[in-house]
């Protein structure tokens, strides 16, 4: 929650800072950077992915792209090559390697962490170029290495909160959550997946990943490709255009809530100095059951509970509130809580990322005030929160100075809680077992003391955080204004209704007697032998209902779409269609969306033209809550040529079919050969592991959801 602007100078002075927006005033600067000293790199993001050659290319990587470097006259003096240097908290070994940069050095550090690279200015003959918070990244990248990964995906038992998950447990490399993927800003990144599971084919998404020219990557199941059938592996490449943290994960059905999800981050600039950064904090509602048995109770009322709430795959089940006689008999020890020692007066970065299966997160520190520099993949003018609110999906990056607010106590009695608290409404873990306090921040490492303190009086209403607090560095203006190149008429265009099926007494549906959530009238369905990608540019091909069609717009157009959570109840085939007062999570896939507005109350026509629509850079990302009983509306610009899925991150609203298919300029996709091969190859494995009814999980029939 956004501070009021008087309280949060009164806490800033307080604290000791100079001023709410250092980055652009900070005298501390060596190398003093800003909007009108920003020159233009010649990398620009068109020519090093031409769409003739995709990322996907054999001859891809560093060779390809560095014969694209300007050809001119030597320089007269020979620079060395390209920086290599350690970013702040990568783990250990981790270099950026800009080798292929002769010439430029790596300009960041403590005092300056608004800079990433730049030509050494006095060398006449270079030509020239900066890489820092304001280059506009959607266009340019740094050229970087090739990074190689490998994740191994298992079944495995996981002891998150001291009850033994032994049912559906599935994990990276053997550990929840996954292995911290690194790169930087400009490298290229392939991750080999192998899939080890007994029952379950899976997939892998890079969540919030532009994935540019690289659809055929974004690992969606069933629309992206076949799943991996168990013993097979894919091998996923695209390049890292954007800076900040993610998280992957399965994106197969409900695997992820089952352990499958892990935290990315591409390392670059900061709006707002810090000392140190921390690796980052994950957190998530957490169940002793698989999802895909979870699921069936899900979408008959009430919803499941999911059992508690943990930060880095631990929490604290308490069995002295469960009245289950069992729940001592499964009872081990919790892993141990998440610690923290800060020193007095250091400025501490986290990286925050929600990765619930259904609840919306509050995360604050007691007594330390947030200074907000990211939200998504989306750098951000600073502004300072005693809490912020991270929806299904979403990340923000925020700085927090180790100076807590009740500094009369002596350092060595300093401890204080981390809470990660549910939103009122949008929190779905049972109700005595919603243990907030997950993690402990001490002034002295040899401390065992409990924290004693206590937390901010922040309201828990389920809203992203304030509209106007979020205001990206690079500026980005909708030029379309109230003119976008698709329709969004309501109910006669691209103005999309966010419903729920609501089956008949008697009826049975084809998969089942379910509540199931859509977008427009259909929940999607997904056949995971046949993946849209084997369908490009036929778009007669499949639900019509479940995709949208984005073809023959220009790179510089803009579609909108409206999202909403009203319409007019109606009768549909297996019986009532209702509309519930519920916010959602909706994320996009290859792109950040502007958003253009954000409202409690319908959507009216007029709010293109009313300044209700934002188009002077409006908020960026790549999720965004929908308001209960409200409406959002999104943006892009159509750049991008794939089939993207925009969807609810409420993962059992996803399965049950909220979401929906972009297909996007179709007709730009170009795949190379080598990779039409291997997508077949995949897909053939699959299907021949799918024929054999004996690999199925038997005690239900395979498919149970959409497939995302
Ligand atoms: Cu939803």
């Amino acid at each position: 929650m956004r501070l009021i602007d008087s309280l949060c100078e009164t806490l800033t002075r307080a604290l000791g800072l100079l001023t709410i927006s250092p980055w652009n005033q900070d005298t501390r600067l060596q190398q003093p950077v800003g909007p009108s000293q920003v020159q233009e790199p010649h990398q620009a993001l068109e020519t090093l992915f031409p769409s003739t050659k995709p990322l996907n290319s054999q001859e891809g990587g560093i060779s390809l792209q560095y014969e694209k470097l300007p050809v001119g006259d030597p320089p007269k003096v020979i620079l060395p090559d390209g920086p290599i240097f350690a970013p702040p908290n990568a783990r250990p070994g981790f270099v950026c390697n800009y080798t292929a940069m002769k010439g430029w050095r790596h300009t960041a550090g403590v005092g300056m962490r608004n800079a990433w690279l730049e030509k050494p200015i006095g060398d006449e003959d270079a030509t020239g170029g900066i890489y820092n918070i304001f280059t506009n990244y959607d266009r340019f990248a740094p050229i970087g290495t090739v990074r190689k990964y490998h994740l191994n995906v298992t079944d495995q038992v996981i002891n998150a909160d001291g009850i033994i998950r032994n049912d559906g447990g599935k994990v990276f490399n053997g550990q929840y959550p996954g292995p911290w993927i690194e790169a930087c800003w400009g490298d290229w990144v392939e991750i080999t997946v192998e899939n080890h599971l007994q029952y379950n084919g899976t997939t892998v998404h890079w969540h919030g990943v532009r994935m540019l020219n690289a659809f055929e990557h974004d690992g969606v199941n069933a629309i992206t490709q076949c799943p991996i059938a168990p013993g097979d592996q894919f091998t996923y490449k695209f390049r890292v255009t954007q800076y900040g943290t993610s998280w992957y994960h399965s994106h197969y059905s409900l695997q992820y809530a089952d352990g499958l999800a892990g935290p990315i981050t591409f390392h670059g600039p900061s709006s707002a100095d810090y000392d140190v950064a921390l690796e980052p904090f994950l957190f998530s509602d957490w169940s002793h059951n698989s999802a895909f048995e979870d699921y069936g109770l899900e979408l008959r009322k009430p919803p499941v509970a999911m059992k508690t709430v943990i930060l880095n795959g631990k929490g604290f089940y308490n069995c002295s509130n469960n009245p289950n006689p069992d729940c001592e008999a499964l009872k081990i020890d919790p892993p141990s809580i998440f610690e923290q020692v800060f020193e007095r007066g250091r400025k501490y970065l986290l990286r925050l990322i929600n990765t619930s299966t259904a609840s919306t997160f509050i995360f604050s520190i007691d007594k330390h005030i947030l200074q907000v520099v990211a939200m998504d993949f989306v750098a951000i003018e600073p502004y300072y929160a005693d809490s912020i609110l991270v929806g299904i999906g979403q990340r923000y990056h925020v700085i927090v100075e180790a100076r807590p607010s009740n500094d009369l106590i002596p350092v060595e009695d300093q401890n204080y809680w981390i809470r990660i608290t549910g939103a009122n409404g949008c929190f779905d873990v049972e109700p005595n077992q919603a243990n907030e306090k997950l993690g402990i921040i001490r002034y002295n490492s040899g401390s065992t003391k409990t924290p004693t303190s206590t937390r901010y009086n922040f309201n828990t209403d389920c809203a992203d955080e304030p509209y106007e607090s979020l205001v990206p560095v690079v500026p980005m203006d909708v030029t379309a204004r109230d003119r976008p190149a698709n329709d969004i008429h309501q109910d006669t265009g691209d103005n999309f209704e966010v419903g729920i099926e609501l089956p008949d007494e008697n009826y049975t549906v084809p998969h089942g007697n379910f509540t199931r959530w859509d977008i427009l009238d259909t929940p999607m369905w997904l056949n995971f032998s046949d993946p849209t990608i084997d369908h490009i540019g036929d778009y007669a091909w499949g639900t019509n209902e479940t995709a949208m069609i984005t073809e023959n717009f220009s790179k510089d157009e803009w579609v909108y779409i409206i999202i909403t959570g009203q319409g007019t109840p109606k009768q549909v085939s297996e019986g009532k269609r209702e509309f519930l007062p519920v916010a959602h999570p909706m994320h996009l896939h290859g792109h950040d969306f502007v958003l253009l507005s954000q409202q409690t109350r319908p959507f009216h026509p007029d709010d293109l033209t009313n300044g209700t629509f934002k188009y002077d850079n409006p908020p960026r990302r790549d999720v965004a809550l929908l308001p209960r009983n409200g409406y959002m509306a999104i943006g892009f610009r159509v750049d991008n040529p794939g089939i993207w899925i925009l969807h609810c991150h409420i993962a059992w609203h996803a399965s049950s079919g909220l979401a929906l298919q972009i297909r996007e300029n179709e007709h730009e996709i170009q795949l190379t050969p080598q990779f039409v091969k291997e997508k077949d190859r995949v897909c053939e494995n699959w299907k021949t592991w799918f024929a054999n009814e004996s690999n199925w999980w038997t005690a239900h029939e395979f498919q149970e959801d959409s497939g995302i």
